[in-house]
């Protein structure tokens, strides 16, 4: 049964057209720096937000209409919903998808009966992938929502709690790689303290770390070659969450011999509230090669909470993709939609109409990004910027060669460094002028 019966496929109609269930800037097959605008952006949708997310906040409850869902824990509801969840995937022209275990299928009254019922959904979402030609961008596990997980998972002080946990990541690995999702991701909703009083950080950290060796090994022993995520995020739920930022994050996994296994999955709405920019959150990843995906969203600097905002700010899209485009795109990842529409937003052509903004923002931010790029003043300034270390006494630094003692010498002997400007003004003029 169809679900969106007036709502047409959304296509793409150019900047001038003023139907809201239409493209204005996504235009899938345009070429931009030689791949087509849908190579580049690799768009996916979260299963959570789009299907479970029924809106409540902590003052009231869900507002969302969803008129297919029965609310039961019944398998038939889940695969009802994935029905009209592949349905909305087709009709908004978006190629991959994300989702948590318990999302997909219902968390049951013991452990082996939610693995059934996992494992029953997974089938007929494969079949639904097949039919469809839709790809899982990543899989993950709900590790944060049940009462048991209130302590942490991996980090919990329960040893119990962390071995119900591991089962769990067991089954969801399984179910990605059964559905060949391209990576599998650890977002630590929980794994994180709220007093030092009562934590023993250090042994919850070794936890966590052995965790995600076992996982690295069931990997191995399952032949899933798909990669492995991280996701940073500084508090919500946690007070303080270990994975704070990707400098915390990309320090643990070499703390403990787990960098060249994972890779991080970026979300800005978590790089505001860390207090960085999202760019900088890419640029410390790009800087140890470990930028594998991203969780497009967006924040309010007024709402000090995690509000998983559809992307609108121009700004921010034309930041991620010049970034993207400097990595040379994405291989494993995507821009996965964790964005969920307003409370006062609850009707279901919101959801249409909040990724065609989303996709539309991002499209923007490709097409500016590559005009920065080839009209080259931004990335000549920058050159020219550190053009003292491409010869003389800046080449013998960066090869080694000196010493305190040969830049003591070095320095008498030479005038008083004048430095030039930086021209942040004049950057962001330019920046201006191409947007
Ligand atoms: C929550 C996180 C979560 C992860 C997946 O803030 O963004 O949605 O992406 O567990
Ligand atoms: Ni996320
Ligand atoms: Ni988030």
């Amino acid at each position: 049964m169809a679900y969106f019966t007036d709502i047409p496929k959304i296509v793409y109609e150019g900047s001038k057209s003023k139907n809201p269930l239409a493209f204005k800037h996504y235009n899938p097959d345009e070429i931009i720096e030689g791949k087509t605008m849908r190579e580049h952006m690799r768009f996916g949708a979260a299963y959570w937000h789009v299907m479970r997310n029924a809106l409540s906040d902590p003052f009231g409850g869900g507002t969302a209409v969803m008129p297919w869902d029965d609310y039961s824990d019944s398998v038939d509801n889940a695969k009802k919903r994935a029905d009209v969840f592949f349905e909305f995937l087709e009709k908004i022209d978006i190629d991959y998808y994300c989702f948590h275990d318990r999302d997909i299928a219902p968390e049951l009254d013991d452990f082996s009966k939610s693995t059934a019922a996992l494992n029953e959904v997974v089938a007929h979402l494969g079949q639904l992938q097949q039919s469809s030609g839709k790809k899982l961008l990543w899989g993950t596990a709900c590790l944060f929502s049940h009462p048991r997980y209130s302590q942490g998972a991996g980090t919990s002080p329960d040893a119990a709690v962390f071995a119900y946990g591991a089962a769990q990541v067991k089954a969801a690995m399984d179910a990605t790689h059964a559905l060949g999702g391209l990576g599998y991701t650890f977002w630590g909703g929980r794994e994180g303290y709220a007093t030092l009083l009562n934590t023993d950080m250090k042994r919850e950290l070794d936890h966590l770390a052995a965790l995600l060796h076992m996982a690295v090994d069931y990997a191995k022993k399952i032949g899933y070659t798909g990669q492995f995520y991280i996701e940073p995020k500084p508090r919500e739920p946690s007070t303080h969450q270990y994975d704070s930022d990707s400098a915390a994050c990309l320090n643990f996994l070499r703390e403990y011999g787990l960098l060249e296994h994972f890779k991080l999955n970026l979300e800005t709405n978590h790089a505001t509230l860390a207090g960085h920019t999202m760019q900088h959150e890419i640029s410390v990843a790009m800087g140890a090669n470990a930028l594998g995906s991203i969780d497009a969203n967006q924040g309010d600097t007024l709402l000090g909470w995690d509000t998983d905002q559809f992307p609108s700010d121009i700004y921010g899209t034309t930041q991620v993709m010049l970034k993207v485009l400097e990595m040379g795109g994405f291989t494993t990842g995507g821009l996965n939609f964790d964005a969920k529409r307003r409370r006062e937003s609850h009707e279901p052509i919101d959801l249409f109409y909040a990724h065609i903004g989303g996709m539309d923002a991002f499209a923007r931010g490709l097409k500016v990004a590559a005009a920065i790029r080839e009209d080259g003043r931004i990335a000549d300034f920058v050159k020219s910027r550190y053009s003292s270390w491409d010869e003389g006494i800046g080449k013998q630094i960066e090869d080694g060669k000196m010493n305190f003692d040969d830049l003591t010498e070095w320095v008498k002997k030479n005038p008083e460094p004048v430095v030039a400007s930086g021209r942040q003004e004049l950057m962001e003029n330019i920046l201006n002028e191409l947007l």
